[in-house]
């Protein structure tokens, strides 16, 4: 089955007959508004900066002004990116399947701009902070600062989002693994899968009967039992899987 159009054909039925359909994303569906991915070997975040040093807990509490700086560049390019052919493909499937649940890594809200509805987000989102003392959530504060400070109680805060070594927010994996568990579609777009939990998510959907696919660029960790692997761009694949 290496034919890309007898698999659309055949992934494109499973679709039209599901009754829930899962789809895990990561930063591959992001690519293509700009987004730098985490492990390309070019141009991956991971290639240029330290994720001990940027996205841990031990990082920010040794420099919590340089973590502070790289979110605030991301989340500007993240504000100026535009959602692309594979984020409104997913809000469109979203409206042509019975049930659609969308679990996304990605913390930069490109789903929810396409569309999306009810994204439960893995990782947090670039868009939040968070009290590192009360827990309070915050959309805006003062950009121009260095350690911005929470309104309540003038603690730092940090980015709303889950380094190395956090747990996922409360409810996100539950949810995750609830759809996982209940689909019969499961989708892994754009993830080299090799950071969990998400990156089991796929498995489980396959040992539960599932027809899973993996859409990606290139081979990954996860694609050596899914019934079908697509190699391609999300942007081009996806409206043709929903078209
Ligand atoms: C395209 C494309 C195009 C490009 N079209 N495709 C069990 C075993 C081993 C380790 C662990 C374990 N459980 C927990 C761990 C530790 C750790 C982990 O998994 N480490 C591994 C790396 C070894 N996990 C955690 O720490 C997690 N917490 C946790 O499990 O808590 C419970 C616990 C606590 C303590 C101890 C034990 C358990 C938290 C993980 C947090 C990840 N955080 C980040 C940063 C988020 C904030 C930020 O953005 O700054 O999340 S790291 C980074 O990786 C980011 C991503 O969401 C995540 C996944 O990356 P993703 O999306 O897959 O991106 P890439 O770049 O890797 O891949 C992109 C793919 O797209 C590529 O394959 C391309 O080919 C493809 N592509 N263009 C289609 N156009």
């Amino acid at each position: 089955m290496n034919d890309l159009d007898d698999v659309i054909t055949i992934l494109a039925t499973a679709l039209s007959t599901a009754r829930h359909v899962t789809v895990l994303t990561g930063a591959g569906v992001s690519a293509e508004s700009g987004i730098p991915t985490f492990r390309d070997a070019q141009t991956g975040l991971w290639s240029h900066f330290d994720p001990e040093e940027l996205a841990s807990p031990a990082g920010f509490a040794r420099n919590p002004a340089l973590v502070w700086r790289w979110y605030a560049e991301r989340r500007v390019k993240a504000c100026t990116a535009q959602p692309n052919p594979a984020h409104h493909a997913l809000a469109d499937l979203a409206t042509l399947v019975p049930r659609l649940t969308l679990v996304t890594q990605n913390i930069d809200g490109l789903h929810q701009r396409a569309g999306s509805p009810q994204v439960i987000e893995l990782h947090g989102n670039i868009h939040r902070a968070r009290c590192t003392v009360d827990g309070s959530i915050h959309t805006t504060w003062d950009y121009d600062e260095e350690l911005p400070q929470c309104p309540n109680c003038g603690a730092l805060l940090r980015p709303d989002v889950v380094w190395f070594g956090e747990y996922l927010p409360p409810g996100a994996l539950e949810a995750a693994y609830a759809a996982t568990l209940d689909c019969d579609v499961f989708c892994s777009i754009g993830t080299s899968g090799v950071v969990e939990p998400a990156a089991s998510l796929p498995r489980i959907a396959l040992s539960r009967g599932a027809t899973v696919l993996i859409l990606n660029l290139e081979q990954t960790t996860t694609a050596r039992s899914p019934l079908f692997t697509v190699y391609g761009k999300a942007g081009e694949v996806l409206p043709r899987l929903v078209a």
